[in-house]
């Protein structure tokens, strides 16, 4: 764990000023400046970033106080609902994915004992499942089944799945897309088994929920990931990756209640909500900021941003293809990956430009988002020539 005395201060000695502050963060990365590529995240957008800091004093966990945050959760649990197929959706403001998985593995655990299920819970995925459900597994001693994947890509095989189930099953997880490839499970056809077997289905979509509804439209072939499949029951869609939301700001859509309130719990005082989050106090500016930036940018907004993205992406992979390189896949979201060496993220960091490795495939992974520029693009490529990576 850093800390300030691990920096060699100690701030109980002596006040804290802006030139100490700024000589702290002088070692980050800028968004603005810098060459970062590896990051599913991006700079917030600036009006929910001043919405966020006009409400930092909001505390979702106490809906007495700030109704109001109440109000902007369920407004943007019926956008994100209308986009998945489903306005009469329910759902709730996460701290992020990690905690919308929790939550979702934990209610389908609830129902499948509700019903009978005896033993170890299983859920089953793909090798493109986020890590956060090896924690998930941990907290709640679920065991993780992983069905066969591509190997390329990681896309989960459907058949594999469908044999996988057993009376142990709680629930099977679709990913849309995979962090580390960007490739989006094949949700239509995981629904259906999902549905002859009498199982729930989970998508996270974490990073590709504010993406695949847009680039479908755009014409790219991406499975439908949302609720007019009959087999899916609940949604993971983070806000605050390619949303341009502030952090924290995840989300959790779900069909019926029932497959998301398995935390459901009454505080100690009267007249405040029962929790449904693993968080209590949760941030409210996050929130009215989610709220205030789907309110600005609708849906119409959303498609320009994807198709800026998507614009991006073609200008990387034609530079790419240009100078010889070959695609480990072709990208279905905003995840490029090339063969490459371990070391080739390293010689690249040296050069101010930040990528990552993704060490189960060998691919340098490059994260197509909003803060690039072309012109940070074609240092990108530019560099990956002149260390002969690619
Ligand atoms: N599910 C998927 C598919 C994800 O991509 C992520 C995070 C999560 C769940 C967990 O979401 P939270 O971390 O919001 O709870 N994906 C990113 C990743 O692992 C997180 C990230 C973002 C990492 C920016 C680094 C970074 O610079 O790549």
């Amino acid at each position: 764990m850093s800390g300030t005395r691990d920096m060699g201060m100690d701030i109980s000695s002596r006040p804290v000023e802006w030139a100490s502050l700024s000589e702290i963060t002088a070692s980050d990365v800028s968004f603005e400046g810098g060459a970062i590529f590896n990051s599913i995240c991006t700079r917030p957008h600036p009006l929910a970033a001043q919405v966020m800091a006009d409400n930092l004093h909001l505390n979702a966990g106490d809906g007495r106080l700030f109704p109001s945050v109440a109000r902007c959760e369920s407004e943007i649990t019926n956008f994100l609902g209308g986009l998945m197929g489903l306005p009469r959706a329910v759902g709730m403001c996460t701290s992020g994915a990690t905690e919308a998985n929790l939550i979702a593995v934990h209610s389908a655990i609830e129902n499948w004992r509700r019903k009978g299920g005896q033993g170890r819970p299983q859920v089953i995925l793909g090798r493109g499942g986020h890590f956060s459900f090896d924690k998930i597994s941990v907290l709640l001693g679920v065991e993780l089944v992983l069905a066969w994947s591509d190997i390329d890509t990681l896309k989960v095989d459907p058949e594999s799945v469908s044999e996988l189930i057993s009376p142990r099953t709680a629930l099977i997880v679709a990913t849309a897309g995979s962090s580390e490839t960007g490739a989006v499970d094949d949700v239509e056809w995981l629904s259906r088994v999902a549905l002859s077997k009498g199982v729930p289905l989970h998508v996270d979509a974490a990073s590709g929920g504010l993406l695949i509804p847009f680039l479908r439209d755009l014409g790219g072939a991406l499975p439908d990931i949302g609720f007019r499949n009959d087999g899916v029951t609940t949604i993971a869609i983070d806000p605050h990756k390619f949303g341009s939301a502030p952090i924290p700001s995840g989300h959790l859509v779900a069909r019926e209640w029932t497959w998301i309130e398995g935390l459901r719990t009454e505080s100690h005082y009267q007249g405040t909500a029962r929790h449904l989050t693993f968080l209590g106090t949760r941030s409210g500016g996050s929130i009215l900021a989610t709220y205030a930036l789907f309110g600005h940018l609708g849906e119409k907004g959303l498609r320009g941003m994807a198709e800026q993205l998507k614009a991006l992406r073609s200008h990387l992979v034609d530079r790419l293809r240009k100078a010889g390189a070959t695609l480990a896949y072709v990208p279905e979201l905003m995840v490029v990956a090339l063969k490459a060496d371990s070391d080739a993220v390293k010689v690249l960091e040296r050069r101010g430009i930040f990528t990552s490795y993704a060490k189960r495939l060998g691919y340098l992974r490059i994260v197509v988002q909003l803060h690039m520029s072309e012109g940070q693009v074609d240092g990108l490529v530019d560099a990956l020539l002149m260390e002969g990576i690619v």
